[in-house]
C-alpha cells in the first residue's frame, strides 16, 4: 500500500484505534479517514490532519460512505471493556456484530484490498482457562467453542464471517487475537478501564488521598498476560499485510497474576498499600496467556515490551491525566488526546 492510498481506521476514536491513526501519520499515509460513533469531544486521540467522522457504523449506509475509496479498512470499532463491562453488558457487546458485518459487506462492495479485524482473546474456551497456571492459548484453542459469555461469542463469529468473507467472496481478511492491551491513551476510569490501568488509576487515588489501602477484584492470583499498546500497532500492522490466512494471537507471553501487577505499580509509585480483595467483583477467566509458537513461526517477532516497562509510561501518563482532572482542567480527562 502506498502512502497516498486511503486508509480506514474503524473505532479510531478508542484507545486502539487512535494509536493506530497516530502510527500511519507518523509513517506519512496522507489519506486517512478515521470514524468512531463518539462525538469528537471525546476520541482519545484526534488528529486535524486526517478526515475525522463521527458516524455509527451499526448502520450500513455509514458502513457505505466510510468505505469509498478505502483501500484498506481497519476495522477497531466495538462496544468494549474490561470485565467490568462485559460482564454486565453483554447484549450490547453482541450487537457489535452489526457494525462487523455492515464492515464487511461495504468492504467487499468497495473493492477494499485487505481488510483487518481485531479479535480477543475472549474467544478461547472457558475450559482451558480454568487454571490460575497462566494456560498459554494457541489459536486452536479456540474450538470446540466456548468462548466468553456474550462479547467472546461475538467475536468469534465475526472472525468467522471474516473467514468466509475471504472464502466465498475474496475479500483478504486478515484477524488478531488482541490479549489486554494497556498503554498511555487508554481507558483508565468510568467503567470499561481494564486491570493495568485500574490498577495504576486505583494506586494513584492512594498515594494522593494518603489512604494507603486498594481494592482488587478477585483474589489476585487470577493471572493475565498484558500487551503494550506499540506492540498492538506493530502486530496489526504485520499481521495485516502478511499472508497469513488464520486468525492469530497479538499478545504479550509474560504472564503475571494481578498481585504482580500491582507489586510494579506500587514499586513505580514508590509505595506500599493494604490489599482488600472483593470476591464478589467480576473476574473473567482464572488464567490466560498468549502461546507465541505461532505468531513467532510465521512473523519471527512477537509483542516483547516487558510490562515493567510499558507500565511505567502508562502510570506516569494516567498520574498526569489525574492530577489535571484534580486541578479541574476542563476537557483534559476524555479529551487529553485530543487534536494533539
Ligand atoms: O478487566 P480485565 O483487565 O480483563 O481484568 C483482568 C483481571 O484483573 C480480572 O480477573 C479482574 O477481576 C482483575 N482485576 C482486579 N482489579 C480492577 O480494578 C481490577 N479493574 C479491572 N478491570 N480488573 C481488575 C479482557 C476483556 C477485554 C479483552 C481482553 C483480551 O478480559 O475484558 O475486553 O477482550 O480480555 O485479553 P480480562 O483480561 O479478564
Amino acid at each position: 500500500m502506498g502512502t497516498n492510498d486511503k486508509i480506514l481506521v474503524t473505532g479510531a476514536g478508542g484507545f486502539i484505534g487512535g494509536a493506530l491513526v497516530s502510527v500511519f501519520r507518523s509513517k506519512g499515509y496522507r489519506d486517512i479517514r478515521a470514524v468512531d460513533v463518539k462525538p469528537f469531544g471525546e476520541w482519545y486521540q484526534r488528529f486535524d490532519d486526517v478526515e475525522n467522522l463521527s458516524l455509527d457504523l451499526n448502520l450500513k449506509e455509514n458502513c457505505e460512505r466510510v468505505a469509498k475509496g478505502a483501500v484498506e479498512i481497519y476495522n477497531l470499532a466495538a462496544n468494549m471493556g474490561g470485565m467490568g463491562f462485559i460482564e454486565h453488558n453483554k447484549a450490547l457487546c453482541m450487537l457489535s456484530v452489526l457494525i462487523n458485518t455492515h464492515m464487511l459487506q461495504a468492504a467487499l462492495a468497495n473493492g477494499t484490498k485487505r481488510f483487518f479485524y481485531s479479535s480477543s482473546a475472549c474467544v478461547y474456551n472457558g475450559d482451558k482457562q480454568k487454571t490460575f497456571e497462566a494456560p498459554s492459548l494457541k489459536e486452536e484453542d479456540a474450538y470446540p467453542a466456548m468462548a466468553e459469555d456474550g462479547y467472546g461469542w461475538e467475536k468469534l463469529f465475526s472472525e468467522r464471517m471474516c473467514r468466509h468473507f475471504r472464502e466465498d467472496f475474496g475479500l483478504t481478511t486478515r484477524v488478531a487475537r488482541f490479549h489486554n492491551v494497556y498503554g498511555p491513551w487508554g481507558t483508565w476510569f468510568g467503567g470499561r478501564e481494564k486491570a493495568p490501568a485500574a490498577i495504576c488509576r486505583k494506586v494513584i487515588e492512594a498515594k494522593v488521598s494518603g489512604k494507603h489501602q486498594i481494592e482488587i477484584w478477585g483474589s489476585g492470583v487470577q493471572t493475565r498476560s498484558f500487551m503494550f499498546i506499540d506492540d498492538c500497532t506493530d502486530g496489526i500492522q504485520k499481521i495485516t499485510s502478511s499472508e497469513i490466512l488464520e486468525p492469530l494471537n497479538l499478545g504479550s507471553s509474560e504472564a503475571v497474576t494481578i498481585n504482580q501487577l500491582v507489586d510494579m505499580a506500587e514499586e513505580i509509585a514508590g509505595i506500599k498499600l493494604k490489599r482488600n480483595y472483593d470476591l464478589t467483583a467480576p473476574k473473567g477467566v482464572n488464567g490466560r496467556n498468549s502461546d507465541n509458537a505461532l505468531i513467532q513461526k510465521y512473523l519471527h517477532w512477537e509483542p516483547n515490551t516487558p510490562l515493567r516497562v510499558g507500565l511505567e509510561k502508562t502510570y506516569r501518563w494516567i498520574y498526569d491525566q489525574y492530577m489535571a482532572r484534580e486541578r479541574g482542567e476542563a476537557g483534559v480527562v476524555r479529551e487529553a488526546g485530543a487534536t494533539r
